[in-house]
């Protein structure tokens, strides 16, 4: 086999090298625009990237091993088994293939032809992007018995590609590189984060072998996780159910699967015995999470499916319906499309547009679940059982809504007796604090700005929506407070635009109690009014631990670091300490000062980093099976700070 040709290093530099210099300078200049942040998000993306063409590689069927490892100082490697990037001259730049792949800009696998079309990734910005944000990148490739090599500094290349020794049979591509500390401010990487995405790729590429190792503390103490799943999207559904300890409604996954000229559907779904859904949809391996044409297709398929069958079998009366919401509860389903020019909308490009997936998904569906229940007649009825069982409650909820309604139509004001409103009416001003108890109440309505902040105040236990249908939410006495006042409905009504603050805060005592009345809200909110944790409304209050004073010097603590902190830099000797065992302990302008004033306070937002890990977090926390729980907390724990035990 002749050598490889590899370009001189010294011809001048054309066209296609400003090209690239400028691309390079411009991802460095707006990082955001490429990878979303520069925050730990983004830097995690940098993996993504990299190990997304180790995972087309193998979709392309010349790869079946990946290991990535985690190297001390914060630096990836990642390699893979594949044919190796290429690094003839490319016929265009006249550079190497592999130098340009890694300098050009959408010049990786993702925009070539043949099967690097479908692909995951940031939408294919590829490796050049990951190139260009880091302090150095080291590339090597094994192909035709040589090892070849180029060294990159924040994205430019050292030298020309070289060959540095031979390599036997080995074949492969091989990519380590530190993140540039100038961009991003953390530089730490969180293995669990990796390992969710890491395994998530395992079940949507079935088969694919995946060597995830932590090796910043040496070989000794390295964690290791072996990823790959013969049963790809089945193993999926397997897992969130092993993790979350629910009890089974059937004992085996159902799978469905379809092959379109353009893309290809699989479907994995299994039903348990809890209230709420979980269906989790991809295109190209990445995360639709506003759905799309596969998802609208799944749903629709599944309704249909249900009421037929039902129909026939006599299970449901004539003139019944089934709804939507009915057959999708305690529903665990990963929808996976593959398509060849994915079409991404939405406010983050991450719903599928494709015209051609509904039909080929809601076909998939139609046919093959509806034999797998005609195969399977035992397992229908499980499951239609549980969903007339909703249905029932459902029709339950709306006659307790529409009593509540009318009561409060009847009463003089519709809104709760409690509620201390405030006087502007522009959601985009006002907050409305969620308070524990009645004494907190009273400090926090006499502390308040009242033009902007209202005062709801809770008192005692509020009903755990994780183990009650809609129609026990509808009857709380301690929840229909908060959604008539919050003012956009709950479940199937909710509607954001007419919320009637802007923020929503959660205030409670700094103690088990409550913490457990704040995770009960958190359940109601996450289950039944989703929207308004995912745009950011709520907020849990902050308050001090610890007022500290001497003389005429007074300063609150939020922690115990804090606590230590001030009184070595205010209060040379000792200080004295008062311990706060909760908010009534606090008179209205110390509870204003140290918690409400928007100028001083300090407030948690409520977001949702990763929807699988919420549900399973509400699921295990919230829900009847202890085992898990006490699992889930004893992993966590290590996370929990001030824990009042
Ligand atoms: C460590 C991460 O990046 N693996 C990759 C390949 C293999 C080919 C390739 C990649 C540029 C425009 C095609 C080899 N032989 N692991 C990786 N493995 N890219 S990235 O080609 C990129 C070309 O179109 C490859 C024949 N065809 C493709």
């Amino acid at each position: 086999m002749a050598e490889q040709q590899i370009p001189d290093s010294n011809q001048a530099y054309g066209a296609e090298q400003i090209q690239v210099l400028e691309g390079l300078e411009a991802v460095r200049k707006r990082p955001g625009m490429y990878i979303g942040s520069t925050g730990p998000r983004g830097l995690h993306h940098l993996v993504y990237e990299i190990v997304d063409n180790a995972i087309d590689e193998a979709l392309a069927g010349y790869c079946d091993q990946i290991i990535v490892d985690i190297l001390p100082g914060d630096v990836i490697r990642v390699l893979d088994n594949g044919r190796g990037v290429p690094v003839h001259t490319h016929p265009k730049m006249g550079i190497s293939t592999l130098t340009v792949v890694y300098t050009v800009l959408h010049a990786g696998g993702k925009f070539g032809g043949g099967a690097y079309k479908i692909s995951g990734g940031l939408h294919g910005v590829g490796a050049s992007v990951v190139n260009a944000l880091s302090e150095w990148m080291k590339v090597t490739v094994y192909t035709e018995g040589k090892k070849y090599y180029q060294s990159f500094q924040k994205g430019h290349p050292d030298e020309e590609v070289k060959i540095i020794g031979d390599c036997g049979e080995k074949h492969g591509t091989e990519v380590l590189f530190k993140p540039d500390g100038t961009i991003f401010e953390e530089l730490v990487f969180d293995y669990e984060t990796l390992l969710t995405r890491l395994r998530e790729q395992a079940f949507l590429n079935a088969g694919i072998n995946i060597l995830f190792r932590d090796l910043r503390k040496g070989e000794e103490e390295a964690t290791v996780n072996e990823l790959h799943y013969e049963g790809g999207v089945r193993s999926f559904v397997e897992h969130i159910h092993k993790e979350q300890g629910v009890t089974l409604l059937h004992e085996n996954v159902i799978y469905l699967s379809a092959e379109g000229k353009t893309s290809t559907a699989e479907v994995a779904l299994q039903y348990n015995d809890k209230y709420s859904e979980n269906i989790l949809s991809f295109a190209n391996n990445l995360r639709t999470i506003e759905g799309g044409t596969h998802e609208v297709g799944f749903r629709n398929a599944l309704t249909r499916v249900f009421n037929d069958y039902g129909k026939k079998k006599n299970i449901i009366k004539e003139g019944d319906k089934l709804s939507g919401e009915d057959v999708r509860e305690g529903l665990t389903a990963v929808i996976s499309v593959k398509v060849q020019e994915a079409q991404f909308e939405g406010q983050t490009k991450g719903k599928l547009g494709n015209t051609e997936v509904r039909p080929l998904v809601e076909n998939m569906v139609s046919e093959k679940l509806g034999t797998y229940l005609e195969e399977n007649p035992a397992v229908a009825k499980m499951i239609l059982e549980k969903a007339m069982q909703a249905n029932r409650a459902r029709e339950a909820a709306r006659k307790a809504r529409d009593l509540t309604r009318r009561k409060s139509v009847l009463e003089s004001s519709s809104m709760p007796g409690k509620l201390a409103d405030c006087s502007d009416r522009n959601p985009e001003n006002t907050e409305i604090y969620i308070v524990e108890g009645d004494s907190a109440g009273g400090s926090a309505k006499q502390g308040r700005q009242r033009s902007f902040q209202a005062i709801l105040p809770l008192w005692g236990k509020m009903l755990n929506v994780e183990k009650a249908r809609l129609d026990k939410v509808y009857s709380n006495e301690k929840l229909t407070p908060v959604i008539t006042a919050l003012g956009c409905g709950i479940g199937e009504e909710f509607d954001i635009s007419k919320l009637r603050y802007g923020k929503v805060i959660i205030m409670a005592d700094a103690d088990v109690d409550g913490a457990h009345i704040c995770t009960l809200l958190l359940t109601f909110f996450y289950r039944h009014m989703p929207q308004l944790i995912e745009e950011g409304h709520v907020y849990i209050a902050q308050p001090p631990l610890y007022k500290l004073w001497k003389g005429k010097t007074v300063k609150y603590a939020y922690t115990d670091a804090e606590r230590i902190q001030y009184n070595k830099d205010f209060f040379e000797n000792k200080a004295e300490i008062q311990r706060y065992k909760g908010l009534g302990e606090m008179d209205p302008d110390q509870l204003w000062e140290t918690t409400m004033d928007p100028a001083t306070r300090t407030m948690l937002q409520v977001h949702m980093e990763d929807a699988v890990a919420a549900d399973t977090t509400f699921t295990v926390l919230m829900g009847d099976k202890v085992e898990p729980r006490k699992e889930f907390i004893q992993k966590n724990a290590k996370f929990a700070t001030n824990l009042d035990v």
